[in-house]
């Protein structure tokens, strides 16, 4: 009998998780790699079922991304947008023409009762994706930023307010009473080890965490836990993480995101300008990794993912 497929489980949500993600996908076979993503970010526009990280993931493996932006589809354009503002609706939410075509497409196969799993893998599909990517749940959960002016769903806090209300607290909502995914279920028993990509811990990585028993699968899991820090040098390569971390009370630094992940992990992965927070990780009870995390190119996503599988094949032997 061949050996069952003992595949990597990345987790992901939004541009950097994706990056990393695709050089994953680069250099591990489809069979290899599992790619595990946050919906905590979903949301309806306009009566459409948007997955923002999933889209984000699903279009950067599929080489449809833009390139400056992160998210949305490049050459984009944003008629039906236009037409829809002329009508008097709200439009701070940017979807794009073929972007919304993915909406479309989603809403309608989850309307006639298919789950966010079989939709992401039929959308994957059709785009030539290889690898698995699939969402963390099938079930409704809702990241909620409780700010100064109250609460506000993720993208309302994130896009319409640009993150400017001081954020208190964050929660996910429906997630206790959430099942993770089929493909996750069998991931986090048959993983042979989980990545967790350099994405904001406290929006794309917690909701993934919280949903059902997750975080206690992820404490008992037997192989080799890896974290890449999504902070360097004080700094969040892009996105809230760091004026978040600030508003919660944690420290802006490596450190600070190492912290979160105690228990949760035995390598952290920090850039080379965090060099000096080495020694304070690994009193933390995790071994600490210095390279270069920065991934502007291709190159930079293949050489980071193979430093990553590197630490899990000396892991193995
Ligand atoms: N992010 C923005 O900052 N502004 C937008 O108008 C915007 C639209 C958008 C449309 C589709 C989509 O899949 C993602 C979109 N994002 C937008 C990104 C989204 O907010 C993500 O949740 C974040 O990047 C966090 O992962």
């Amino acid at each position: 009998m061949p050996a069952e497929p003992r595949p990597v489980l990345a987790l992901a949500g939004g541009v950097g998780g994706a990056k990393l993600a695709l050089g994953l996908s680069r250099v591990l076979p489809p069979d290899d790699l599992v790619i595990m993503v946050n919906t905590g970010d979903d949301e309806e526009f306009h009566g459409l079922h948007v997955s923002p990280d999933l889209d984000t993931v699903m279009y950067t493996l599929s080489g449809l991304a833009d390139p400056e932006r992160g998210w949305g589809l490049s050459d984009e354009t944003f008629q039906a947008l236009k037409m829809l503002s002329a009508y008097g609706v709200p439009t701070w939410f940017n979807l794009g023409d073929r972007d919304m075509a993915t909406h479309l497409r989603r809403t309608q196969l989850l309307r006639e009762g298919q789950s966010l799993s079989n939709v992401t893998a039929e959308l994957c599909g059709r785009l030539g994706i290889a690898h698995t990517v699939a969402p963390m749940t099938d079930d409704r959960v809702r990241t909620i930023v409780e700010t100064s002016e109250g609460d506000l769903s993720f993208q309302d806090y994130f896009v319409r307010r640009r993150c400017e209300p001081q954020a208190t607290a964050v929660r996910f909502e429906g997630a206790a009473d959430a099942q993770p995914s089929p493909t996750f279920d069998e991931a986090l028993d048959n993983a042979r080890a989980i990545i967790f990509c350099p994405s904001n811990p406290f929006l794309s990585i917690d909701p993934i965490l919280a949903v059902g028993d997750v975080r206690e699968s992820v404490i008992r899991f037997e192989g080799p836990r890896v974290v890449v820090s999504p902070i360097v040098g004080g700094a969040a390569i892009r996105g809230p993480a760091a004026k978040m971390m600030r508003e919660l009370g944690h420290p802006v630094s490596s450190l600070g995101v190492a912290r979160k992940y105690v228990g949760l992990c035995d390598h952290f992965i920090i850039d080379n300008a965090d060099a000096s927070e080495s020694t304070s990780i690994e009193a933390l009870g995790m071994k600490a990794h210095v390279t270069n995390t920065i991934m502007n190119t291709t190159d930079d996503k293949e050489t980071l993912a193979r430093y990553v599988l590197r630490l899990l094949y000396e892991e193995d032997r």
